[in-house]
């Protein structure tokens, strides 16, 4: 039976449980996931010297060939990975991604020039351009503070950093004409018990308030502040913890922003979403999968991800989340785990907009606990997999039949050859 056969079908199947797979298309096709560029290379950046990855926990395990090694090569392999992907998607750049060509370029002398080339390319293939302050794998980070060191100048370092990452991403937000979302996330925290939590509290808020003193059109740029519960190396304290930044987000008009990864592991980010859109106007999500801790495995299909996905198509609120992909993983082909963690991702949010939520709804109302249940687990063996083959099949890209030969037949070619 054809693609089309089989997807016709399978309309007829959740036509009858009252869903509109056509419409649900419709959605998914609008939805731009932002596709994190520090996959290609294990967050390695193109600094000089090159910067090392360290600080708060982030880790990248595994020395699999191919990694991209230049911004040509990065911008093959993220072609690629768009190339594998329905729909149109975005990328969020960290600052130790900028052209430097060959200069030292520190953190608080990087420009908008900087990134003038990534302007372009975000022109010519139509990608829009999100960014982030990199305030790790850096010497004035080594001791576990940033933003709220108690040593003035190390501070300042860091403040001017933000600072200029807010103007990169604003001027990148002008040339796309659409505003680009500017994420921050500081490692600072520390291994043992500290007994004076208030004090780095307490700095960090000033240099925050001090970072985003100038009002920056939100037709440029938004900020964004990403909460965290604890890293490797950060066990007992993490200064930008959910509370802090949850007030701080609210009091001062920014983005939250909520990393699959970084609450304890039985909390699930799905439930937090109902009550955060209540007080936030929009929200940003990095989308991960922690294995036991905050590894940055690759996104699947999973429990986790498909209550994220379908909690926010339940609360109608697609347009006010932006959907951002945070893993690395150096194990396997790069290139392939961007495919995978993006197209669950994707499979995750088609599974929300499959949902019947009248009927759902309906029983929720009536306290039909029973037949809720029993829906739900109806839905999860209906025939999903008919309709993202149509999905991708009608959006030129690989199905998930071809996807392996796929990115395989790039390793080969391209990857291969980068030794
Ligand atoms: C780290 C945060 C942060 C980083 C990226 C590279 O725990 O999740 O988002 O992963 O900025
Ligand atoms: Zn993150």
């Amino acid at each position: 039976m054809s693609i089309i056969d089989q997807y016709n079908n399978a309309k007829e199947r959740y036509a009858a449980l009252g869903v509109d797979t056509d419409k649900a298309l419709e959605k998914l096709k609008k939805i731009s996931l932002s596709l994190h560029c520090w996959q290609t290379d294990d967050v390695g950046g193109f600094e000089t010297p090159d910067a090392e990855l360290s600080g708060g926990g982030i880790q990248v395990t595994g020395n699999y060939p191919g990694k991209s090694r230049n911004l040509t090569e990065m911008r093959a392999d993220l072609d690629k990975a768009y190339s594998l992907l329905p729909g149109k998607h975005r990328l969020s750049l960290h600052a130790i991604y900028g052209e430097f060509n060959g200069k030292k370029v520190d953190r608080d002398e990087v420009e908008p020039e900087h990134f003038m080339g990534w302007m372009d390319w975000s022109k010519k293939k139509n990608v829009k351009l999100d960014f982030n302050g990199t305030f790790f794998s850096h010497p004035k980070a080594a001791s576990g503070f940033t933003l709220s060191n108690p040593d003035k100048s190390i501070r300042d370092f860091w403040i001017e950093h933000g600072k200029r990452s807010r103007k990169i991403a604003a001027a990148m937000g002008r040339a796309q004409n659409d505003p680009s979302i500017l994420n921050t996330w500081i490692p600072d925290g520390m291994k043992d018990l500290p007994v004076n939590r208030l004090k780095y509290r307490s700095i960090l808020k000033d240099s925050l308030d001090e970072m985003y003193f100038k009002d920056i059109s939100s037709k440029e740029m938004k900020d964004a502040v990403e909460t965290k519960l604890f890293g490797i190396g950060s066990e007992s304290f993490v200064v930008g913890s959910h509370e802090f930044y949850m007030g701080y987000a609210l009091k001062n008009n920014k983005i939250a922003t909520l990393d699959l990864g970084h609450f304890h592991p039985t909390e699930l980010i799905a439930d937090k979403l109902s009550a955060m859109y209540l007080f936030f106007d929009e929200l940003l999500l990095h989308v991960s999968r922690p294995v036991r801790w905050d590894s940055d495995h690759v996104v699947i299909l999973n429990d986790d991800v498909r209550y994220l996905t379908e909690e926010i198509i339940r609360c109608d609120k697609l347009e006010k989340t932006h959907i951002g992909l945070d893993f690395f993983d150096g194990t396997m082909n790069r290139i392939g785990a961007y495919a995978i963690g993006a197209r669950s991702t994707l499979k995750g949010l088609l599974l929300g907009l499959l949902e019947p939520q009248q009927v759902l709804n309906k029983f929720d109302e009536d306290g039909n606990a029973f037949a809720r249940l029993a829906l739900i687990e109806e839905l999860k063996l209906m025939p999903v997999g008919d309709i993202w083959n149509y999905y991708c099949e009608t959006s030129g890209v690989p199905t998930d039949k071809y996807l392996i030969d796929d990115v395989m037949k790039y390793e080969n070619d391209v990857l291969s050859r980068r030794v």
